[in-house]
């Protein structure tokens, strides 16, 4: 009995590990062949969309009949049936399998969930809704008083026009291109929601909130509980505000919301520029550098890290400056970062112009580069070549842009005078007037409004109702006037558009970029996170390659607890502007507080 039981159980154990190896050897050939033909649908999909993006000559659709081309190639592989059924079918034996082999599977699945041919008409229709949104809002043609005008320009008077019939003006010019894309919004919101439906999605947002392992519900809570741990001081922002900008217009009667266009960002995200730190005009620091000087710069910190030069076809391929006036041609004026063919061939698109502005967003850009390159290596696969999360690759560059603005960074560059002491409070606010301004936008207007778009299916004649709503509930922001159906102020924001259902990651960013950023400046630097200099550290560099290097091969739960020692939490960045506190309250002595 004995004996039988224990040949039984060793047959049974030589037979599960045999099957073990037989559904791992499966798989492996499966994904290896699999992973090479989407690298290549890929990165043919990817030169396309290049084009698209690069060069937007109007009447001229070869560009956008390839673009068109090319994602149906990708979807019709990625979302065959045959593929799914595969997948599906080894994800039967997801215990038999290693982790990495079920995490490429998961990934696999996920393309396919955007690309179901199960329901090809949908899927192609979306492809084009898509391509023709893109085309309308970067072919746009902004005016201001007849005349033509760029988005930096509308963005330049806003940062530093006092006038506010002139700010008003750029305000108004800038949401004009509402009124043409909110059809396409209707319809892409149904096409998005029909084609993540085929494989039992209940929308969009939730599709896109599974890549984090959460359910919709989950993720709108956690925006909620961001938005509440940093609303006391964004309380006190919004009133110091409301009373600068009263006083900057000459506005006798204080608002008790703040009117849009008195704000330098288009959507009032980003409220920074509204101040200069004594002894630190970056703006004017860098206007003479030039552009070039601004991401050779960028790339020089992280190579001071110890990160590699980019490769040269960085510079000979990717479009880093605006287009020259005069051209025939426009290009996409919002910056972004592209993994060509998910090997060495990186590209950024932007239109770096001298200004603090750009100088963060372009340490922003080469973040999501040198993420791409360093998650480049034999380790991981093609399929997992992506970031811990979205949210971490959002974060890299963003957490390099707050130190490449920190003071003692600044002064090392000697783009401020390092003997000039600059006001410690002063530098906070600002800092706090770029971060914590993000967040009731990010985590509350945009994410709430993606949420009901998608998951609630709100009604066309309400977008424009909903997203007030949402901005003076939020940001205690109202429009400078009455606005009506025609306009659709939401869809003004590239996100909505082109990178839908998850603007939350930008505010998972912020908190990540934080947490990062504290154990840096006291484990690794061993200074105030307030004033740190991560020039030239070696070790700074190697903790964030650390995070970059596995790239989508590991739990961004896990990286998060290893690297910090804390589950995600606001704790840091509340720490962070606490000693702000102070400061605002005693300002604010006497005000009126309306959020
Ligand atoms: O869209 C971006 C990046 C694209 S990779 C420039 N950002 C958000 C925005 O501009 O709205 C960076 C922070 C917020
Ligand atoms: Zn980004």
């Amino acid at each position: 009995m004995q004996k039988f039981l224990l040949t039984g159980c060793l047959v049974a154990l030589l037979w599960s590990c045999e099957s073990k190896k037989d559904y791992q050897q499966e798989t492996d050939t499966f994904l290896q062949t699999y992973a090479a033909q989407y690298q290549k649908l890929y990165t043919v999909s990817s030169e396309a969309e290049w084009a698209s993006n690069t060069k937007i000559v109007e009447g001229d659709s070869t560009n956008a009949i390839a673009t068109r081309q090319a994602n149906e190639a990708f979807a019709a592989f990625t979302g065959s049936k045959e593929n799914i059924q595969q997948v599906q079918s080894l994800l039967e034996h997801e215990d038999q399998l290693k982790p990495i082999q079920v995490k490429q599977l998961k990934a696999a699945l996920r393309a396919a969930a955007n690309n179901p041919q199960t329901v090809a008409a949908v899927v192609k229709k979306r492809i084009k809704a898509e391509t023709e949104q893109s085309e309308k809002l970067y072919g746009f043609n902004y005016k201001l008083n007849g005349k033509s005008v760029t988005t930096n320009q509308i963005d330049e008077i806003l940062r530093t026009e006092t006038n506010p019939a002139k700010r008003l003006a750029a305000w108004e010019a800038s949401k004009e291109v509402g009124t043409v894309l909110k059809s396409g919004l209707v319809n892409l919101r149904q096409l998005r929601n029909e084609t993540v439906q085929a494989l039992g999605y209940h929308d969009y947002f939730s599709y896109q909130a599974e890549d984090y392992g959460m359910k919709r519900e989950e993720m709108m809570a956690l925006m909620r509980k961001i938005n509440q741990e940093l609303k006391p001081l964004y309380r006190e922002l919004h009133t110091y505000a409301r009373y600068e900008f009263a006083k900057k217009y000459n506005e006798k009667q204080v608002p008790d919301m703040l009117p849009a266009h008195w704000l330098p960002n288009r959507w009032g995200q980003d409220w920074s520029s509204m101040i200069t730190v004594a002894g630190s005009n970056l703006d004017a620091a860098l206007k003479p550098k030039g552009v070039e000087w601004q991401v050779k710069q960028a790339e020089r910190f992280y190579q001071s890290l110890g990160f590699p030069a980019l490769p040269a076809s960085f510079y000979t391929k990717s479009s880093l400056y605006p287009v020259p006036a005069g051209e025939k041609y426009k290009k996409n004026n919002h910056a972004s970062a592209w993994h060509m063919n998910l090997e060495k061939d990186v590209r950024s698109l932007m239109s770096v112009e001298p200004n603090a502005e750009w100088y963060e967003t372009t340490h922003h850009e080469l973040g999501h580069i040198y993420y791409y390159l360093t998650y480049t290596n034999p380790d991981v696969p093609v399929l997992l070549r992506s970031g811990a999360n979205r949210a971490y690759h959002e974060a890299m560059g963003s957490l390099m842009g707050l130190a490449a603005m920190q003071q003692p960074f600044l002064a090392n560059l000697q783009l401020v005078n390092a003997k000039t002491k600059t006001d410690q409070v002063q530098s906070l606010l600002k800092e706090a007037l770029n971060y914590v301004v993000f967040i009731p936008f990010a985590s509350g207007v945009m994410s709430e409004f993606e949420h009901d778009l998608y998951a609630k299916n709100l009604a066309p004649a309400d977008f424009n109702n909903r997203w007030w709503e949402l901005a003076q509930q939020y940001q205690g922001i109202v429009p400078p006037n009455k606005r009506d159906d025609k306009h659709a102020d939401a869809t003004t924001k590239t996100h909505i558009n082109d990178d839908p259902a998850q603007y939350y990651d930008y505010a998972l960013s912020y908190v990540i970029l934080f947490q990062l950023h504290d154990h840096i400046a006291r484990k690794i630097l061993k200074q105030d996170p307030h004033a740190t200099n991560y020039y030239g550290n070696k070790e700074v560099g190697k903790f964030l390659a650390s995070i970059m290097h596995p790239g989508a091969s590991v739990d961004w739960r896990q990286v998060l607890q290893e690297k910090t020692g804390e589950d995600l939490s606001a704790r840091a960045m509340v720490a962070y502007f606490q000693p702000l506190m102070d400061y605002l309250k005693a300002q604010n002595k006497g005000r009126k507080y309306t959020l």
